[in-house]
């Protein structure tokens, strides 16, 4: 299997830390969505991650991939039923926290002129809002075996601190110990943005 997927993206990330964690090894080929030809042909929306399945079929969106990878994978499930629809709505906190770190980035990467003040202010408020959320929250995530709640919240801190610094630490003491302990798992570690 073939894994579109890059450097910085949380969400290639998510799904090499799901395709690592059940011991799925997959070829990640290196891909720049803004520049790839190919990846249109791969994914219309033309977004990374996207993943080839050894007939050629093809999966795209990181929460269809990494449910596909859990779903075929080695050791305990990532989306245990306990709990689920908690544990799941904590999960899009952490997945729309990355989202708003990316969506940031790129606004501050348009060129003068380009840039919208408002979007920037809009992402950056809920990168707050988030980041409060997943501290009020933190016990859940301290708790218990690897879920994919802990590891949308891995992503989007990861993202947010590689991009934008560590100012979230201020607003979430908690959520910062949790973190620094988190990411020392080798997962986390062998995917950590760079
Ligand atoms: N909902 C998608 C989001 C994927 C996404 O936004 N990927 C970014 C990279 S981090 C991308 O490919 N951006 C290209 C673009 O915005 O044109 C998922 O979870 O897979």
């Amino acid at each position: 299997m073939k894994l579109y997927t890059g450097p910085t993206t949380p969400f290639g990330r998510k799904a090499g830390i799901v395709a690592r964690e059940h011991g799925i090894g997959l070829q990640e080929e290196v891909c720049n969505p803004f520049e790839s030809g190919e990846l249109a042909g791969l994914n219309p929306l033309k977004l990374i991650p996207v993943l080839v399945l050894d007939d050629g079929a093809v999966l795209h969106d990181s929460h269809l991939i990494c449910e596909y990878l859990d779903s075929i994978g080695a050791g305990p499930t990532l989306y245990p039923e306990a709990g689920r629809w908690l544990w799941r709505t904590r999960m899009m906190v952490g997945h729309g926290l990355a989202e708003a770190s990316v969506q940031l980035r790129l606004q501050q990467v348009l060129p003068d002129g380009e840039q919208s003040g408002t979007m920037m202010a809009r992402y950056q408020n809920r990168i707050s809002r988030a980041v409060v959320q997943l501290e009020k929250e933190v016990e859940a995530l301290i708790e218990g075996p690897l879920r994919m709640d802990k590891i949308c919240a891995v992503i989007g801190i990861g993202h947010v601190e590689f991009r934008h610094g560590e100012e979230w630490r201020d607003e979430a003491p908690g959520l910062a110990a949790w973190y620094d302990d988190a990411r020392r798992r080798q997962s986390f570690a062998e995917t950590a943005p760079k």
